[in-house]
């Protein structure tokens, strides 16, 4: 399959191109936003296909899909953040649903019908009773941010493009997904680069924290990707699928994990309030079981495996030997 994967060079389309690539399954097109991120792919994956597009640039999208034909779609550009969403409202919605716009729209010109997975997001959910989680895709969806409604909004032209010219759209919200090569504007990447930080530099081992008193289903991000890959070589699908363990975990127990990971048991943990967001989800447990029957899926890391892996990435991308963490980590096993 010519598989196109808009957004290549974020966080999770760099585990995306790495697992399909590894699959060897599919001719696999990178799309990006510029030049720059075209020779990070490009450094990052050798002789792979790389276009350029900027989503918001209409032009640009339909040259994209006319130049590849993809007979499948990963759409994962978009502004990723619920945090700057609420700074930059109008340029989340500019992204995220106008791109969605001019690719639907994009791929009905060039006359195709791809299999188009639309990542969305459990934030679409909003604050779901505790009596209703696991959340399932039957949940009304009541967005706390601008990032939600514009994944509910991307939902929306994905049912009218369905209806009027029978595009193959799947809908994925994924649950909160975490791992190595995070950025740190997200909370489990943060934390532990912190805490690197402080055994690195032999810090006061203080974490700076925003709300802690939420609960969130975490998966790790090699576990979504695999899930994505099913879900574009999956037969006859339903038109949406959450992406999710089922399992919850409290914000406030998850300084002492990576503290324990990392080898500091005098761990202190400060509130910052600059860190809390305007309106915080209290609980998102996202029901994965649609997924699992139709595709099989199913997570293989532990979030302990996930932690030890994003320490270790840390410490080999700023070439320091990570041994006195590892050794700690195995002291922990034991
Ligand atoms: O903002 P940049 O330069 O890092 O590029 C991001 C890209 N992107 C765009 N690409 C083309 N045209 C645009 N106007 C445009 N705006 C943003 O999308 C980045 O390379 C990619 C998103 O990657 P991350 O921010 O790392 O997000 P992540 O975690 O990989 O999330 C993938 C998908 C998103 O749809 C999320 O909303 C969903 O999974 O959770």
């Amino acid at each position: 399959m010519r598989v196109l994967v808009t957004g290549a060079a974020g966080f999770v389309g760099g585990h995306l191109l790495q697992r399909l690539l590894a699959e060897q399954r599919d001719e696999v097109f990178a799309g990006v936003r510029n030049a720059a991120e075209e020779r990070l792919v490009r450094e990052r994956n050798g002789q792979l296909c790389v276009v350029p597009a900027d989503l918001t640039d209409a032009g640009q999208v339909a040259d994209m899909i006319r130049a590849v034909r993809p007979e499948g779609i990963i759409h994962l550009a978009a502004q990723s953040s619920v945090a700057q969403s609420f700074e930059e409202p109008e340029e989340t919605m500019r992204v995220n649903v106008g791109g969605t716009a001019h690719l639907l729209e994009a791929v009905v010109d060039a006359g195709l019908r791809p299999r188009i997975l639309l990542i969305g997001s459990a934030d679409q959910y909003g604050n779901v009773p505790k009596d209703r989680q696991p959340i399932s895709e039957q949940e009304p969806l009541v967005p706390q941010s601008p990032y939600g409604e514009s994944k509910v909004l991307q939902e929306q032209l994905a049912a009218k493009y369905r209806r009027e010219y029978d595009l193959d759209c799947v809908i994925v919200r994924a649950g909160p997904h975490t791992g190595p090569y995070q950025s740190e504007r997200f909370v489990i990447a943060d934390w532990c680069a912190q805490m690197f930080r402080m055994k690195e530099e032999y810090r006061e081992h203080t974490l700076s924290v925003g709300n802690l008193r939420v609960v969130r289903d975490i998966t790790d991000v090699r576990d979504v990707v695999s899930a994505y890959c099913k879900l574009l070589h999956a037969g006859r699908l339903c038109d949406v699928y959450n992406v999710g363990t089922g399992k919850g975990i409290c914000l406030e127990e998850v300084p002492k994990l990576i503290a324990s990971c990392a080898g500091i048991n005098d761990l202190r943990v400060v509130v910052d309030p600059k860190r809390c967001r305007p309106a915080d989800i209290e609980c998102l447990i996202v029901d994965g079981s649609r997924l699992r029957r139709d595709t099989g899926w199913e997570p293989k890391y532990t979030f302990r495996q996930t932690v030890w892996d994003m320490l270790e990435h840390l410490a080999l991308k700023r070439h320091v030997s990570y041994d006195k963490i590892k050794y700690q980590c195995e002291e922990d096993k034991r």
